[in-house]
């Protein structure tokens, strides 16, 4: 096989993460070792997705039913676990909020010193694991405004423009790392031999409007008229496409790379929709704006949405700017 030539210029994470800190302040350390620790834990996961076929005990259920009502996959419970322990040996973080666990997890040898929370989906789309299909992670990282005993994490509800850094990783035929602390959007390829991320693309632009559609048409008949419009719309025009995978990351990755948009509307049963603003649609939000996209729930920005609790679900049009606004336009009208 062909080994990346020595001449290029072999970009690592950690590496890129400093020359992005340059002239950032006094949290430039600490996002560096958050990046480093979230890379880790990444590299944890893929390698036993990657043989999750092989290895007995890493596919199927727990038994156990999590806070937002599915059955826990061993695999998103391997993926939580993986994330608390990596952060528990950072000490820079005090709290993890995750899709897996109701209430805020705190590691309190940690929180005299540490300053940040990390809120993340471990494995995001964990249906397609059983057929061996693309998966992911999503992270988002917030200052820490104090500690609560209840664990109502009083000081997450805020707007996701509060965000430090956001990104996620795509488990597929490789496993990429994409991210943002607000200077662009950059995606890495882990390569497996050396156990590093390298740089693939640097400053990532969403194309202003592209032909993909994404969206679960299954639900067609529990939408509101003006998205049935929409969609309608879609279908009696030339130049668009339907992609949808049923994984969040790789949706949104394709997006992200080839311009057009991906959405999770609110329906008659879940006038929210499925998505969580603060571990899975405000950190995409964080990257598509910084990407020149954008990320609306048909009526607000995402990123202006203040959760009124951690798992606060939210509708969610993303993607290219012209899409968006399409989308959009259907549903003011109404
Ligand atoms: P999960 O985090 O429990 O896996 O759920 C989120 C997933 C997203 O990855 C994906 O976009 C969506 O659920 C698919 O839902 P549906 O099967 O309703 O189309
Ligand atoms: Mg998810």
């Amino acid at each position: 096989g062909q080994e990346p030539s020595l001449d290029r210029d072999c970009t690592t994470l950690s590496r890129h993460v400093l020359q992005q800190l340059q002239s950032f302040g006094p949290d430039a350390q600490d996002l560096s070792a958050l990046m480093n620790r979230i890379a880790l834990a990444a590299k944890l996961i893929s390698r036993r997705l990657s043989r999750s076929g092989l290895v007995e005990g890493v596919l199927g259920f727990t038994g156990e039913v999590n806070v937002q009502g599915e059955s826990v996959k061993r695999i998103d419970a391997y993926a939580n676990e993986v994330f608390i322990s990596v952060f528990k040996q950072s000490g820079l973080v005090c709290r993890l909020a995750s899709e897996e666990m109701e209430k805020p997890y705190y590691i309190p040898e940690n929180c005299p010193i540490g300053r940040y929370t990390l809120l993340y989906d471990p494995i995001d789309g964990s249906s397609n694991i059983d057929s061996n299909l693309n998966v992911g992670s999503i992270f988002s990282i917030r200052q820490q405004e104090g500690i609560d005993e209840d664990g109502s994490a009083q000081d997450l509800l805020q707007s996701g423009r509060k965000q430090l850094a956001a990104g996620y990783v795509l488990y597929g035929p490789s496993t990429m790392l994409v991210y943002s602390i607000g200077k662009g959007v950059h995606s890495f390829t882990l390569d497996p031999s050396l156990g590093e991320f390298i740089l693939s693309s640097e400053n990532i632009q969403l194309p202003d409007c592209g032909s993909i559609y994404s969206v679960n048409e299954g639900n067609f008949w529990q939408w509101d008229e003006s998205l049935r419009d929409y969609i309608r719309y879609v279908h009696r025009h030339e130049g668009y496409t339907a992609r949808y995978g049923g994984a969040l990351v790789g949706d949104f990755h394709r997006i992200l790379f080839e311009g057009g948009v991906f959405l999770y509307p609110g329906s008659v049963k879940q006038p929210e929709g499925k998505l969580r603003l603060l571990y899975e649609t405000a950190p995409l939000a964080f990257l598509a704006e910084q990407a020149g996209g954008r990320a609306s729930t048909g009526v607000e920005e995402i990123l202006d949405v203040v959760a009124d609790h951690l798992h606060q679900r939210t509708p969610v049009i993303i993607g290219s700017k012209d899409n968006v606004e399409l989308v959009e336009s259907f549903i003011q009208e109404r």
